[in-house]
């Protein structure tokens, strides 16, 4: 929302940015699978960039998932739940899904409006999340015939941290133009299991919204800066823009997964020491199960990893350990050496 008076005093006194924008998350830790497996999402209504105050959600009016030409409506999987922010709980929504086929799964929430009081207006934000499975792209770039959507033109569970994300946002399927866009990061750790935001932002809280404006075919791009979960918010590109005699913004909400890449000698300077796939192994055995999960949840908490909490470190753990080992000035062998479980294990405690 637009800060309100008693926002701004109650962020003035607790130090943190006001400026920042709402967005209803439509969360999933892992967006790439490769075997079939039941996925839990959570629908929260927040401030993910400030890690501010969680709002509560009505029923949603719709909630759903679109494979190739089916769309499965997932309304009765829905339960109520109460979510943990850093400062006040609020009526959120969880579900869980089995994904099986290969291919682009796009979820999907119409919320029922919400009443923001401090304006006197209502809120709706048509929210679109995807995982794919089996690394077989099918119909993520087409538009679903929402009343508002973003189209992404990357494909949006695999952007990379310092490549762009564009979107065409539509309204009844046209491409609406000079639309401003909120986009953030999520930036704070989820716990999928108690329903709570840790109690602190992770990373930078930017001094306000960052925003894009749509050109005349409806299009906007973003330099993604950092790998992370981002969500994009065109404001008011909805046909609806009244709910029960009050002012409606209907927005369209996206979120994608942006990731590190190693692009070698490029961006990423001579590699001092490669860690055969042997070696790696060796290494591994001289950890516990435990300490692998730590060390993935680590770097998961870090945004430099998100896949699951296995204790397989496979090629994206390696990457995102040579990634803490160069930001550290260490020698980017990718294994967990020399002091290093004990740097990511104060990194998570951070
Ligand atoms: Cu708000």
């Amino acid at each position: 929302m637009k800060p309100s008076i008693t926002l701004l005093a109650s962020a003035a006194a607790l130090g943190v940015g006001a400026a920042q924008a709402h967005f209803q998350l439509l969360y999933t830790p892992e967006v790439m699978l490769e075997n079939p497996a039941e996925i839990d999402l959570k629908l929260v209504f927040g401030h993910p960039m400030e890690n501010g105050h969680v709002m509560d959600m009505g029923e949603p009016v719709e909630f759903f998932v679109q494979f190739k030409e089916e769309k499965t409506d997932l309304k009765d999987s829905l339960k109520p739940i109460t979510w943990q922010g850093p400062d006040n709980t609020a009526a959120a929504y969880e579900a869980s899904y089995r994904i099986r086929r290969n291919g682009d799964y796009v979820f999907v929430v119409v919320p029922t409006p919400y009443h923001e009081e401090s304006e006197g207006v209502y809120i709706q934000q048509i929210t679109k999340s995807y995982v794919n499975k089996g690394a077989m792209p099918t119909s993520w770039s087409e538009p679903l015939g929402l009343p508002t959507e973003i189209v992404p033109l990357n494909k949006p569970y695999q952007v990379f941290a310092g490549g762009t994300f564009s979107g065409q946002l539509l309204s009844k399927g046209k491409p609406a133009a000079g639309v401003e866009c909120e986009i953030e990061y999520i930036n704070t750790g989820i716990d999928m299991e108690t329903n709570a935001f840790d109690k602190a932002p992770r990373g930078d809280v930017p001094d306000t919204a960052i925003v894009a404006i749509t050109d005349a075919n409806g299009l906007f791009t973003f330099g993604i800066p950092a790998p992370g979960v981002w969500g994009f918010a065109c404001l008011g590109s909805g046909p609806v823009k009244e709910h029960e005699g009050k002012e409606l913004s209907q927005d369209a909400v996206i979120w994608i997964n942006a990731r590190a890449l190693d692009a070698g000698g490029v961006a990423g300077g001579a590699r001092l020491v490669a860690a055969t796939t042997e070696e790696a192994r060796r290494f591994d055995q001289g950890l516990s199960e435990s300490q692998r999960r730590q060390v993935q949840e680590a770097l998961r908490g870090i945004g430099l990893y998100s896949g699951s909490i296995d204790g397989n470190l496979g090629p994206q753990t390696r990457l995102a350990l040579k990634i803490v080992q160069r930001t550290h000035g260490l020698p980017d062998t990718g294994l967990v050496d020399g002091g290093l479980f004990e740097t990511l294990v104060s990194l998570k405690g951070q």
